[in-house]
């Protein structure tokens, strides 16, 4: 069986900044975060579009393709490989209404603009998807748009960049609100809808992230299964989160460690990994944290995931077989707290 190789992306590693205090640790060069990453054992990277390529209005198509070659020589040094590219769409002042679901045409051919961009960048830097996460597609103002004309043009924007390029795959990081307050793909139920109504269904899946789901009221295991029912699990992004608040991208497991368990049992009994997905984390520091302790989430993030699969390893069905026979419900979760509790 194949091992589980992980994935990551620079923003994991932040200074801190929130919506409510500036920076406590100081900014870390872009490149010196990929090269620890590669030293912490990290497969692959995840790129916004302008992670990749920073100032990215600024320069032309031939420019973008030509900075993206660059990238691609330093992480064929490092050995890293990269899991996809995400357009950043929220930053940009073209965008505080939303991209592909913004009422302004000059919006949406930005937004377009930037997904094409970001096709260019995942096919030099070898990437086969780009993620959107669709962070201002939704409302602020409920009656601002009708969403059904929203998810519509969400669909021709996704068959748009199906057809530019024969083979990327396009991947929906669902979130069901924040930065907006109601938005139009709140889950993977959301995002297997949408795909079925694309022009090649097999291109276009999702990307679960545990805090989303749990901020959707779901159990994040849940989730990853229903995507991988329909082979439609093209990437997660692990971390943890107390319930239903802001969105926290605490460390994986240090919330909920059942939930935890759940989810990289159901990686791990569904061959995740085996088409060459990674385990990808979307995890931040603690404001808290001090300049010397910047990746110690990650690792352990990585730690607990690994801990956690030898736990799922150990797993046994047998017993859980004679649990459901008997309908001995409180045996079994007996059984999986002993597990998770003892070594
Ligand atoms: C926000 C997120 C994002 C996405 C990232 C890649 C900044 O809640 O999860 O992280 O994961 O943009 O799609
Ligand atoms: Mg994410």
């Amino acid at each position: 069986m194949a091992k589980f190789q992980f994935s990551v992306g620079p923003w994991n590693v932040h200074s801190g900044a929130d919506a409510y205090g500036p920076a406590t640790r100081s900014e870390i060069d872009r490149d010196e975060k990929i090269r620890k990453f590669a030293e912490m054992g990290f497969s692959a990277i995840q790129f916004h579009d302008d992670d990749a390529i920073p100032n990215i209005n600024q320069y032309n198509e031939e420019q973008i393709k030509e900075k993206a070659k660059e990238l691609r020589k330093y992480l064929d040094s490092l050995n890293l490989k990269t899991e996809f590219v995400a357009p950043r769409l929220w930053m940009d002042p073209h965008t505080k209404d939303g991209g592909f679901t913004s009422p302004y045409e000059e919006d949406y051919e930005y937004a377009m603009w930037r997904a094409y961009r970001s096709i260019d960048i995942a096919n030099i830097l070898g990437a086969p998807m780009i993620v959107l996460w669709l962070a201002r597609e939704g409302t602020l103002c409920a009656e601002s748009k009708s969403p059904v004309w929203a998810t519509n043009r969400l669909v021709e924007s996704i068959n748009k960049m199906l057809s530019y390029d024969p083979k990327i795959k396009v991947c929906i990081e669902s979130k069901p609100n924040e930065p907006i307050d109601r938005s139009f793909c709140g889950t993977m139920g959301h995002v297997m809808a949408v795909s079925a109504a694309t022009i090649d269904p097999s291109r276009v899946g999702g990307n679960v992230e545990s805090a989303h789901a749990i901020l959707s009221g779901l159990d994040p295991a849940n989730e990853m299964g229903f995507a991988l029912a329909f082979h439609k699990l093209f990437t997660v992004h692990l971390n943890d989160q107390n319930s239903i608040r802001y969105d926290q991208d605490k460390s994986f497991g240090v919330e909920n460690l059942r939930q935890a368990f759940n989810q990289v049992k159901v990686l791990k009994e569904n061959g995740y990994g085996n088409n060459g997905e990674y385990v990808g984390l979307d995890v931040k520091a603690m404001r808290t944290t001090p300049d010397e302790n910047s990746y110690e989430h990650l690792a352990n993030s990585m730690k607990i995931f690994k801990d956690l699969e030898a736990k799922a390893e150990r797993f046994d069905y047998d017993f859980q077989k004679k649990c459901v026979e008997t309908r001995n419900y409180e045996a079994l979760e007996m059984y999986v707290m002993n597990l998770l509790m003892h070594d």
